[in-house]
């Protein structure tokens, strides 16, 4: 079995989960679950970054004991949304645990007897909502953080620094070589041009501890009491801390280098330059993929908390359920851009694509089936799948490819399509002329559109998980959905000459399964 290794970032626990981190993780979640039913061995790891001055200036304390119990409680809460959400992750990573402090020790060590660290006296801007130092060209007109808005601080440390300049035309050989075999493939290409821009500028060497009397929170530095681990370059190990670099050897050997990071714009720079560069230094595979979406906005602001703008994961399951929250989020703005986000859009492509079509649809067969069949499946000698293989095959080409290139909103209109094809064909049909004419033909017709909802519940499985596993317990298809779902994406998306459905089975009546809402 071939392996895939996806991450999200560690969120900072400083914040209760909000859409922005909702996003990435249903982004990654998908990908997770779509490799799974491709077959691939999926390593899924999420979790938390706790360690930093931001969450020190959050609590305001610096006492050990209440700043790991707020970490505690607030991890928790990341953990309880994504298991609402039905998120797959394969283990959650918390930069507090042993098995990382270990890890970024070990890290650290290598680095520095490999020559990549040196000590130096420091003065810069810091920004402790994005925990790093700028320069006075990277603030906007009024001197503030293009992200936070927010002052900066000028802070003076004694630090220890790694070599970052060192990698900078080693780093550009693997970001713009695609023939490179440790090329780094950055997506989307226009945030790529922007990294490669950046590095032609040149690339200073980055501190890579603080002082332990100005940030206590952290991991300490090995080799030097009196130093802390940097939050980032702390948060960055995690990558491999997750999949037993210190506790599980194989593992750690089996899933590095990651298949994608999922992550927004704002930490592009780090995961491209300072993790690709520090991975270099130990020697290990680069990451094959780095994937950054746009940004949640609103009224043209990033959605956070800082910014007091926000909107949580719980309103939306509460006005849209969770499958919905899931289809919706990913596919309200494209990955690439940023997009305002608002409930008037939400509801719209709700009703629009799940009441109307997808809904609709699935509960028009399902009423047919009732009142022509009394909820029996309508018996036929041999299945009529060539709807469903118009289907798989327009979903193939389309759909798959799409996912496959992380461009999910174009699958999912695919998808719409797909849908609107099977409605049209019902049309054609006529199932309510064909009930007083030809029982055959309506027999024939019923079952080959069951066929078809079939192929569509198993290609909204990562994306819609109940829902989908709902339409396939409904219409009674064979065997367990995940099964079928493995068997057939690995087969080339052969439909099985006997369709997916029994000779005999009742449905069962099932409400409404999207709602329409006002
Ligand atoms: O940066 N729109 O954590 P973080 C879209 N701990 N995505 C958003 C978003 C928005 N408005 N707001 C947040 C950190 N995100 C570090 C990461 S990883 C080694 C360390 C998502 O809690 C998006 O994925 O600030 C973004 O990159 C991430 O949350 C930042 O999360």
């Amino acid at each position: 079995m071939k392996k895939f290794y996806i991450t999200t970032p560690i969120y900072y626990v400083n914040d209760v989960p909000h859409i922005g981190h909702l996003y990435t993780t249903v982004m990654a979640d998908i990908m997770a679950r779509w490799k799974r039913l491709n077959g691939f061995d999926v390593f899924f790891l999420t979790g938390t970054d706790e360690h930093g001055a931001k969450l020190i200036n959050t609590i305001h304390s610096t006492d050990m004991d209440v700043l790991q119990s707020f970490c505690n409680k607030m991890s928790a809460k990341f953990k309880t949304t994504w298991d609402l959400l039905n998120i797959s992750y394969t283990d959650f990573i918390r930069t507090t645990e042993y098995r990382h402090c270990i890890t970024v020790n070990s890290i650290v060590e290598s680095l520095f007897k490999k020559g990549f660290l040196f000590s130096k006296e420091y003065t810069g801007l810091y920004c402790v909502g994005c925990e790093r130092f700028y320069t006075i060209k990277d603030l906007d007109e009024n001197q503030c953080c293009v992200f936070h808005k927010n002052k900066l601080i000028l802070q003076s440390e004694k630090n220890y620094f790694f070599k970052l300049s060192y990698f900078k035309d080693k780093l550009l050989e693997r970001i713009t070589n695609s023939k490179h075999k440790e090329y780094i493939n950055i997506q989307p290409e226009e945030r790529k041009k922007e990294i490669i821009g950046k590095l032609h500028l040149g690339l200073e060497d980055i501190s890579l501890s603080r002082t332990r009397t100005n940030v206590n929170w952290g991991i300490p530095i090995p080799f030097d009491e009196t130093q802390t681990v940097y939050v980032w370059i702390d948060a960055l190990i995690n990558y491999i801390s997750g999949i037993g670099y210190s506790n599980d050897r194989n593992k750690f050997k089996h899933y590095w280098p990651v298949d994608i990071h999922f992550m927004a714009k704002d930490i592009l720079w780090f995961h491209a330059v300072i993790w690709p560069a520090i991975l270099m230094g130990l020697g290990y595979p680069l990451p094959k993929k780095i994937f950054s979406h746009g940004f949640f906005t609103l009224n043209g602001y990033k959605m956070s908390k800082s910014l007091n703008n926000v909107i949580y994961p719980q309103d939306l399951v509460n006005k849209y359920g969770v499958d919905a929250t899931r289809y919706l989020i990913i596919n309200i703005i494209p990955f690439n851009t940023d997009g305002n986000i608002s409930y008037l859009d939400l509801t719209l492509k709700y009703n629009t694509d799940l009441a109307n079509n997808l809904g609709n649809l699935f509960f028009r067969i399902i009423k047919m089936i009732e009142k022509y069949f009394n909820l029996d499946l309508p018996y036929v000698k041999k299945p009529n799948i060539l709807l469903a293989q118009k289907i798989s095959r327009y979903f193939k080409i389309n759909f798959c490819n799409n996912i496959n290139e992380l461009k999910f909103q174009k699958a999912l209109t695919i998808l719409q399509q797909g849908l609107t094809f099977i409605n049209k064909q019902i049309e054609i049909d006529s199932p309510w002329v064909l009930h007083k004419h030809n029982r055959t033909n309506i027999n024939m017709c019923l079952s080959s559109y069951l066929q078809a909802i079939a192929v569509v519940a198993l290609h909204i499985l990562p994306f819609m998980p109940t829902v989908s596993q709902t339409i396939w317990k409904t219409i009674c298809a064979k065997d367990n959905i995940d099964n079928v779902a493995t068997k057939y994406f690995t087969n080339n998306n052969v439909i099985p000459e006997g369709g997916f459905l029994p000779i005999k089975g009742k449905i069962s009546m099932i409400n409404i399964i999207f709602p329409r809402l006002v």
